[in-house]
């Protein structure tokens, strides 16, 4: 059996409804997860609700409802988008479940005991939306003289009794393990962040708060829950059964990859890592900070109003139209912009007009004029093999671009295949073979179909309901990448009688959907 593969993204603030932001974490994921294991690999895929910490008590205070039950409904939103975008995780891990308790005590516990913790007095800046400390040196000014924080949030001071971890001493073995692992942080932009980071110098982190109740309690030390971050990274281990399923644990931590967007790096490739050097626990093998995700090149933010709800558009234009945009339009590791008219043109001319008019095209013809049954070997032409070889070609360029986290160049790839199988059928038009050289019609109709089959095999990750329809619509049950070069699955099928029905579309045309707010 290949190497087990765990993948997990951000765990959510569930202080309000998803965005399209946290879709397209879950998709990229969730697409990596499922291609992942269509190689064969065992794969654990985890998400969820980071629901502590001091931006969930602040809201559900302005909303005057108990914190508890906010994080029980908003959360619920996300696990409820989880399931309507295709997302096949294998826990969605809430940060209020009892075993998460245990896991984050546990770490805590073996932190104190390699003499990494000790009690200080806080006195700094915080922001509560990011849900992080900062350095003076770190900060800017904004309007009215409010100080900010990088990502431009506001920064309040914060002055506590808490513990402190010794950051301070990770500092060499951080800087020592980035350069044994050059890939440990991707893409390259965020890594030399991480460098220059660490290189200026690191203080030691307040990692526990006294001002508030809402957290996991700190081991042995009454009024002290955890800072948020401390108990939301170890979301990574509780859910692989630390610390009471070894068994389980070990098969898969190490994770290979937290998959999380630019603005917490900081904390996956820094933070992490050192509570776990500090708790003798292995180190992931890879984070990677994706780009955000903007509205018409606009950062998205409440008070602007120009927030999109992933559900509505899913709703609108179909989840695997989404789930292709996102994944298509946006390079990804960098940021990308939203916009309707980019999703409808993009499902129209790559899905609908291109991959669903061919399978319509050749499917339909098939049950219209051999009744369904699968084309004979007919009259061959290198044409046929140039083909088969030119698909085969664009879809190892998808695996290998994908393997290597290359999102939107795996579809290129992809979408040369799909190309290349349009020009065939139109210039060997089997429409006019049908009176004038049946056999040659048989053999390219046969030609399609295998490469039909590998071309939705490849495309499964990213569209895994439609791409599964068409598949079954020709029959194709095994679709990982064993499948892929099975060569002898069309005469086993063929010979096997099955009947190819005219097909339903898969890939609707869409058209814009009338605005109803306007950012
Ligand atoms: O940061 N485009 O939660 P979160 C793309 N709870 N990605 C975006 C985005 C955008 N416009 N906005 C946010 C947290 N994200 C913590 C994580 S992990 C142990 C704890 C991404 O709800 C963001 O970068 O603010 C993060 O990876 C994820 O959505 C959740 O963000």
């Amino acid at each position: 059996m290949a190497d087990p593969y765990y993948i997990t993204t951000a765990i959510h603030y569930p202080n309000g409804r998803p965005h399209i932001g946290h879709a397209y974490e879950m998709i990229a994921a969730d697409a990596i997860a499922r291609f992942q294991r269509q190689t064969g690999r065992a794969v654990r895929f985890q998400t969820g609700t980071d629901e502590h910490g001091l931006k969930m008590v602040q809201t559900a205070r302005d909303r005057n409802v108990p914190v508890r039950e906010l994080a029980d409904e908003m959360s619920g939103y996300f696990h409820e988008m989880a399931q309507s975008l295709d997302i096949s995780c294998d826990r969605f891990i809430r940060t209020v479940e009892a075993d998460h308790y245990t896991a984050s005590q546990t770490i805590w516990k073996a932190m104190a005991d390699a003499g990494d913790l000790y009690l200080d007095r806080y006195e700094g800046w915080y922001s509560v939306r990011d849900e992080a400390f900062y350095e003076e040196k770190e900060l800017s000014e904004g309007e009215g003289g409010q100080k900010l924080s990088p990502q431009g949030t506001p920064v309040e001071w914060t002055a506590e009794e808490t513990w402190f971890f010794r950051l301070s001493k990770y500092q060499q073995p951080l800087l020592d393990f980035y350069a044994a692992h050059p890939d440990f942080i991707r893409p390259e932009s965020r890594r030399n962040e991480v460098l220059r980071f660490v290189e200026g110098g690191l203080v030691d982190l307040s990692v526990s708060r006294t001002s508030f109740d809402w957290g996991v309690p700190v081991p042995d030390s009454p009024g002290h829950v955890m800072y948020v971050w401390v108990d939301a990274l170890t979301n990574y281990l509780t859910g692989v059964g630390y610390p009471n399923d070894s068994e389980e644990f070990s098969k898969w931590w190490p994770a290979n990859l937290h998959l999380i967007g630019k603005d917490i790096v900081r904390f996956h490739a820094v933070y992490w890592p050192a509570f776990l050097m500090s708790a003798k626990l292995p180190l992931p093998k890879q984070v990677f900070g994706h780009g955000f995700l903007l509205n018409r090149g606009e950062k998205m933010s409440k008070s602007t109003g120009n927030v999109i709800d992933p559900m509505a558009l899913a709703h609108l234009y179909g989840v695997d139209s989404l789930r292709y945009y996102l994944l298509r339009e946006v390079s990804f590791g960098q940021d990308g912009s939203y916009s309707d008219e980019a999703i409808v043109t993009r499902a129209n001319a790559d899905l609908a007009n291109s991959f669903g008019n061919l399978g319509q095209r050749t499917i339909s013809f098939i049950a219209k004029n051999l009744e369904g049954a699968f084309p004979q070997a007919g009259k061959g032409d290198p044409a046929d093999a140039a083909l088969l070889d030119e698909v085969r070609k664009a879809c190892d360029g998808f695996c290998s671009a994908f393997g290597d986290l290359a999102l939107s160049q795996a579809l290129e790839s992809w979408m040369a295949g799909v190309f290349a199988c349009n020009q065939y059928i139109d210039t060997q038009a089997p429409w006019k073979l049908r009176k004038t050289d049946p056999d040659r019609m048989h053999a390219v109709l046969g030609t399609l179909i295998r490469a039909i089959r590998l071309l939705a095999i490849t495309i499964l990750p990213v569209v895994p309901t439609s791409a599964a329809k068409l598949l079954d619509q020709i029959g194709a049950d095994e679709r990982d990448h064993a499948a892929l070069a099975d060569d002898g699955w069309y005469e086993r099928k063929a010979a096997s009688g099955f009947k190819i029905d005219p097909p339903a579309p898969i890939f609707p045309r869409l058209t814009l959907a009338e605005k109803t707010e306007e950012p």
